[in-house]
């Protein structure tokens, strides 16, 4: 074997050597189904935001509970229950909720001042579902949308602010049964940045796509404090409120 073919043999080894390492570290990585007690797929289609139930892509997708008590004791049916449907498009995760609440209440004339206390629809949303502390920061948002559409989450710098760009809804209310349907816009918090000037651009979102995922209403029937906030996913331990605090107790999502 001459010089030539004995250097290009080695170059051709480390190389392999090289893959072959990147490939084990991969499969030593936590796989994200170990982050999540809750896992679902996510059928695609478009609905119409319209507020109205009656697409066909939404007939095609099941209903599921929106049922665990993350504040208080279970409220009676009359006074709340909830269900939603969930779907996806390349631009858009889509959410259907139907929610039964005896009284609608917008109590706080500030939109940025106790909005948890005020009815409303909170979705919690972690582009590559990573888990962890989210409180202060992008890691995941969580979008309290509220009665007049408007979508609050705290900044980094620990201050509630406005995120109205990133969920569009539209809802009707018949009686105590109002639907909401909501288009989420899906960012990447690790590149979202809130300075002046700078856009953020939200992500195509593609088959196979992961994400953690949590549903929840505030309900408030004129009381100071809102009397139950109820969650889509169940919650270990005695403090159950900790969606806001802690993505690792959203479920897994997996665009089908
Ligand atoms: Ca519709
Ligand atoms: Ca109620
Ligand atoms: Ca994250
Ligand atoms: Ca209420």
């Amino acid at each position: 074997m001459n010089k030539d073919s004995l250097i290009a043999l080695s170059v051709v080894f480390l190389v392999l050597a090289f893959l072959w390492m990147e490939s084990s570290r991969e499969s030593a990585e936590t796989p994200l189904e170990s982050l999540h007690a809750v896992q679902m797929s996510v059928s695609y289609g478009t609905p119409v935001l319209d507020g109205n139930a009656t697409d066909a892509a939404w007939s095609k997708t099941e209903w599921l509970p929106l049922d665990q008590s993350w504040i208080g004791n279970p409220p009676p049916a009359a006074d709340f229950s909830g269900k939603y449907k969930l779907l996806w498009d390349e631009n858009n995760l889509y959410v259907l909720a139907e929610i039964t609440d005896d009284t609608l209440m917008d109590g706080h004339e500030d939109g940025l001042l106790k909005y948890w206390d005020d009815d409303c629809l909170e979705i919690f949303v972690d582009e590559d579902a990573s888990g962890g502390i989210h409180q202060f920061s992008y890691n995941a948002f969580a979008y309290h949308i509220a009665l007049d559409g408007k979508v609050v989450d705290i900044r980094p710098d620990s201050v509630p602010a406005y995120f109205d760009d990133h969920c569009t809804t539209r809802r009707i209310t018949n009686g105590k049964i109002s639907t909401w349907e909501v288009a989420v816009k899906i960012f990447d918090g690790n590149q979202y940045s809130d300075q002046p000037g700078e856009e953020n651009i939200s992500k195509m979102l593609r088959k196979g796509k992961k994400m953690g995922f949590a549903l929840a209403y505030c309900d408030n029937d004129r009381s100071p404090e809102r009397e139950n906030f109820i969650g889509s996913v169940p919650v270990e331990g005695p403090d159950k409120n900790r969606g806001w605090i802690d993505a690792g107790i959203f479920g897994l999502l997996t665009l089908d």
